[in-house]
């Protein structure tokens, strides 16, 4: 199980966009999340990723920046024996993601209980070289609170939005879920920026660029030159100088 993982693991950091990983107490509503945030959307791309399960999946986040998202088993405090090596598999696939949001359910009256023990095992995750821990804990279930206590869990998640560590949704009826997207994209959006110089006949190339990365810039010069300043992950940066030696730069 684990060598497969290990396998898919190599085979998916091809795959040039950042990644998602949704993780939490069961029950939480990751499962519930995570279709919310996919919906019906199908893109032809998941199709040519055969590594991709059904628990992997291509979204669309604010400004059509593409990122996978993965949903995983839940986090429980005594782990049947015979699931601990899937479960480990599932720590280092969480290690690895650009992002992890802790979906938790804020109606519930264990929530701060269930909130620590999954921080305990969040804290156990080793994080390859290279990347931070970053979590992002999402509120979930708010449509069955009521009163004071949805006034207070809405105040302090919007104190905790700015700073990007807390979003209050509710997976159910899709409240939160829009604020919930541009708060992920503002945390993953620390691509490097390229610059980029594209002959008149290159269109082609220009249309990678919008399609795999975050076009932030873009002017034509009086010999019909696009200068682009783009947003790109650094495997999609490497697939881009594969494809188009002589542009990159
Ligand atoms: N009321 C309400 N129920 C929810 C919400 N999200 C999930 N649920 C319910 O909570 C239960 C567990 O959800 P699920 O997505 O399977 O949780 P998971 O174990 O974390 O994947 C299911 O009965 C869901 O319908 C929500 O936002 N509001
Ligand atoms: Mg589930």
């Amino acid at each position: 199980m684990r060598r497969t993982r290990g396998l898919h693991r190599k085979q998916r950091q091809k795959v040039p966009f950042p990644t998602v990983a949704l993780v939490g107490y069961t029950n939480a509503g990751k499962s519930t999340l995570f279709n919310r945030l996919t919906g019906s959307e199908v893109f032809a791309k998941d199709l040519l990723f055969a590594t991709l399960d059904t628990t992997q999946r291509t979204i669309r986040l604010p400004q059509g920046r593409p990122a996978i998202i993965a949903d995983t088993v839940g986090f429980i405090s005594d782990l049947p024996h015979e699931l601990v090596e899937s479960f480990r598999a599932t720590l280092e696939e969480v290690g690895e993601a650009d992002l992890i949001l802790h979906v938790r359910d804020i109606a519930s009256a264990d929530t701060d209980a269930q909130a620590a023990d999954v921080e305990s095992v969040l804290q156990q995750i080793e994080i390859p070289e290279g990347k931070t821990r970053r979590v992002l804990e999402v509120w979930n279930k708010i449509d069955l609170l009521d009163g004071d206590a949805r006034e207070a869990v809405l105040g302090q998640a919007e104190r905790q939005q700015r700073d990007g560590t807390a979003v209050a949704v509710s997976a159910w009826t899709g409240e939160g879920v829009e604020s919930l997207r541009e708060t992920i994209a503002r945390l993953i959006d620390d691509d490097p920026e390229t610059r980029v110089t594209l002959a008149p006949d290159q269109g082609e190339a220009l249309a990678w660029l919008y399609e795999h990365g975050r076009v932030t810039d873009r002017e034509t010069d009086e010999l019909g030159r696009t200068h682009v300043a783009v947003r790109l992950h650094p495997a999609a940066l490497g697939r881009f100088e594969r494809l188009y030696p002589d542009l990159a730069g």
